[in-house]
């Protein structure tokens, strides 16, 4: 009789604790609240990926599941010489993502920017042929991907190559090799490592020339039989641009080629903009002018709200296209990691992420995991 009623005690209690539990279960990170959604990203630098930044390391273990690595795996820094490549920070940044269960992409096998100049020349300096220039891109690509094969998940295999008219970039690959380019740097790539997901990355996408010239790249290349798993939307936003309706647009077209939508390096300045591109073209420069750095002691709370309202729109803009979506990340852990605040005036203040200066998650994130459950 004592047992039995000891029995239905547990259990009464059991039956309590699991409904309590059930409705008071608060995700306490970004990554549980997006779990069975999309990965949630980050970009690491240097200081994160050789444990330097401890506080700024018990952020990503604690908020994300998948890494990128900033910038320690563009061609300039792994191949600085021909034939010489240089692995070890990449090597440090896997086995960092491999001991933490993350989801590990690499970034990025062909792009314009930060290749080495060796890459396009001869030793007289001149431009090398079209048969030289394909040989030393399957190079790289075959030494960079068969390394870090079954280890590295997804790969951006071409970054950067349509402009915002939807026209090809005329950067060195497309002039000496033609828009094959991207055909092979995506063919070389699965060949070294089959498994491994590849994406084509950009920014601007929603941006409607752009948007068109990549689901009009992105189409033939299927139809060619190319494998292209997804396509990366880089996601460097302004507080009034781009419109939730374009950004939208782009993700529904994209996904309509039949490949996954990645917001691939968010971020969301609140600084202005002394020129007219919006894109993250990486060699626009603007003087310092101290008009261009209004929130060097701080960020009124006007800006803050404005802020914390377009990460939220955005957020529950990703939700409401999870099915399409396979991975959100984050272009940097805190404010002062930020490549905004040296892009495209150096030395501003910004603040585009989700954790402060003082590695304090700002109150945005509470709101995102918030909207998660709904
Ligand atoms: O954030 C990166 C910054 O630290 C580098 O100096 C810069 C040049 O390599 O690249 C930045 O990252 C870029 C990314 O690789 C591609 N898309 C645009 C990003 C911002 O410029």
């Amino acid at each position: 009789m004592k047992k039995g009623a000891l029995i239905i005690c547990s259990c009464l209690l059991t039956l309590l604790f699991a409904s309590y539990t059930n409705d008071q279960y608060k995700p306490s990170s970004l990554k549980d609240a997006f779990k069975n959604k999309f990965y949630i990203g980050v970009a690491l630098n240097l200081r994160q990926i050789w444990a330097k930044d401890t506080a700024g390391l018990a952020i990503v273990k604690k908020h994300f599941n998948s890494i990128v690595a900033e910038n320690c795996m563009k061609s300039m820094n792994l191949q600085p010489k021909e034939g010489q490549f240089q692995f070890r920070d990449a090597d440090q940044f896997v086995a960092f993502g491999e001991q933490n269960n993350m989801y590990i992409i690499g970034h990025t096998l062909i792009w314009h920017s930060q290749t080495p100049r060796w890459f396009f020349v001869d030793e007289k300096g001149n431009d090398v042929s079209r048969e030289v220039l394909i040989q030393r891109m399957k190079s790289h690509i075959t030494t960079v991907v068969s390394r870090y094969k079954g280890r590295v998940k997804g790969w951006d295999v071409v970054n950067e190559a349509i402009l915002d008219d939807g026209s090809y970039r005329k950067s060195k690959f497309y002039t000496i090799i033609g828009e094959d380019f991207i055909r092979l740097a995506f063919e070389f790539a699965h060949a070294a490592d089959p498994d491994a997901e590849l994406y084509y990355n950009d920014f601007s996408m929603s941006v409607e020339g752009k948007r068109n010239g990549v689901v009009k790249m992105v189409t033939q290349l299927k139809n060619q039989g190319v494998k292209v798993t997804g396509v990366g939307m880089q996601g460097h936003l302004g507080l009034d641009y781009p419109t939730l309706g374009d950004f939208e647009k782009s993700i529904q077209a994209f996904s309509a080629t039949g490949v996954k939508v990645m917001i691939t390096e968010l971020d969301i300045t609140v600084l202005p903009n002394p020129g007219q591109n919006r894109g993250a073209e990486v060699n626009l420069n603007y003087d310092y002018k101290k008009a261009m750095n209004p929130y060097a002691d701080g960020l009124p709370k006007s800006v803050e709200m404005k802020l914390q309202q377009r990460y939220v729109d955005f957020f529950r803009l990703f939700l409401k296209h999870q099915e399409k979506i396979s991975r959100v990340t984050l272009w940097g852990v805190t404010d002062e990691d930020s490549w905004r605040n040296n892009w495209p005036v150096f030395g501003r203040t910004d603040y585009p992420l989700l954790f402060d200066r003082q590695f304090k998650a700002k109150p945005m994130v509470e709101m995102i995991v918030g909207i998660s459950k709904k």
